[in-house]
């Protein structure tokens, strides 16, 4: 591509043709891309490991502190309800983001991980007997991996992994296969943070329900990324982070069906959590509260429903399309580069390009690209299992998000120049 065509590939990406974004203008909601990095201004590429908050969030925030701050459920007094009130009406905003079928469907959690701690905990440790099995897939984060592998331990269960092909596709004939009597659980990834791939999720969910078997959704790259219909998809539970989805760090949801949420134990015990507490015998509250024992992070989920109606106020087909041309562009750019592998192809992929360098180490790249203002993320993203898969220690990752622009890109590409050069 020329640089006329590039100039107009970025007109194109403001306003005309099916993609309807302005991101110029998208981009004055978030205070922090205006600022600078060493003179530079910032490029920032690291949108999978977290997003930047838009204004609204920030004064979200800043207005809980200022005129609301009280502690929930458990007072008369004026700020406590308007506090309360906040807090669930942020439930409702993600209930109805997820469209979840009922509020008390969706539990407050610190983010993904907890997430998955808590499911794997209760409805896992609840299900799991000795010689059963739980299917993950091969591009899990470590946070999709090691809950699984400890409550299997704890209950002298299996763990099976649904391979992949060196595009990074998982093999659906392969998981369809692993599929047996014993399997109790499959748990999986909807978009991959090291790969970006998209898996086939409501197929895979299917194939699971056919033989009776639940299914938990890792929604963390998904949902700033993709549509999430969690009655369309027929999930059983899909977890995110706030952080990720332009919200707060601290925070994000379970949504699971709340026939399995009524028949799961608790998760932590403690205030909140109960109905009623005797040194004989407690009673536990009812759904979700159940699940959110002691005081839970109340500005981030006020904060998370702010950033949640925010996203809600894009049309986010358009924003999954957007970003669908970032990543090709991405792709095609980087591939013009001397000694670029790129590490995940995938036919369907959201958000994230991997790629290493033939004479440069990843954190070098990483380096070099800071100077250069560029943010990008260099390691195994904790995802070591799909590292190997790839026989690399580690990848440069570049992670967007519908702010991001072709322009910045082509920073990206030329920033590459540099670190070969300096390190051939
Ligand atoms: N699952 C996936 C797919 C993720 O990408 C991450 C975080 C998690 C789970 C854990 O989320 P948390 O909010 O509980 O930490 N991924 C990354 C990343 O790619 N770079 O930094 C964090």
């Amino acid at each position: 591509m020329d640089s006329i065509e590039r100039a107009e590939a970025t007109v194109s990406d403001r306003l005309t043709g099916p993609c309807r974004i302005d991101v110029d203008r998208l981009r004055g909601d978030f205070p922090i891309l205006s600022s600078t990095v060493y003179g530079k201004p910032l490029v920032y590429l690291d949108n999978a490991a977290t997003t930047q908050k838009p204004a609204v969030v920030i004064e979200t925030l800043r207005n809980y502190y200022e005129q609301v701050n009280s502690n929930i459920h458990r007072g008369v007094h004026h700020l406590s309800q308007v506090a309360t009130d906040e807090y669930e009406k942020s439930r409702r905003t993600v209930q109805r983001f997820l469209n979840a079928r009922k509020v008390s469907e969706i539990v407050f959690v610190r983010g993904t991980t907890e997430g998955v701690n808590l499911i794997a905990q209760t409805f896992g440790r609840s299900r799991l007997a000795e010689g059963d099995e739980v299917v993950i897939s091969a591009m899990e984060h470590h946070s999709n991996i090691v809950p699984w592998q400890m409550v299997c331990e704890q209950m002298g269960a299996r763990l099976k992994v649904i391979p992949m092909n060196d595009r990074g596709e998982l093999l659906i004939e392969k998981y369809a296969g692993l599929l047996g009597p014993r399997t109790k659980l499959v748990s999986f990834v909807h978009v991959s943070n090291a790969l970006g791939t998209v898996n086939p999720a409501r197929e895979m969910i299917q194939l699971a329900h056919e033989r009776g078997i639940p299914v938990v959704l890792d929604g963390a790259q998904s949902l700033p990324h993709l549509k999430v219909d969690v009655q369309e998809l027929d999930v059983d539970f899909f977890v995110f982070s706030g952080h990720k989805a332009f919200g707060p760090t601290g925070i994000g949801a379970v949504y699971g069906k709340l026939k399995h949420l009524e028949a799961m134990p608790p998760y932590q015990g403690g205030g909140d959590m109960i109905s009623s507490v005797s040194f004989e015998k407690t009673t536990y509250n009812e759904v979700p509260h159940k699940f959110e024992a002691g005081t839970p992070n109340i500005a981030g989920a006020i904060g998370l429903g702010a950033s949640l109606e925010y996203l809600a106020g894009l049309d986010l087909d358009v924003v999954a399309g957007y970003e669908e041309g970032l990543v090709e562009y991405a792709h095609e750019a980087l591939l013009e580069v001397p000694g670029l592998r790129l590490i995940g192809t995938a036919e369907k992929k959201a958000g994230v390009v991997s790629f290493v360098l033939e004479s440069v180490h990843p954190h070098d790249i990483g380096t070099i690209l800071d100077r250069e203002g560029v943010a990008i993320r260099t390691g195994h993203h904790c995802a070591q299992p799909v590292m190997d898969f790839y026989g690399v220690p580690a990848t440069a990752r570049a992670s967007f998000a519908f702010y991001n622009k072709r322009e910045e890109i082509d920073i990206l590409v030329q920033g590459l120049g540099k670190a070969i050069e300096v390190f051939r």
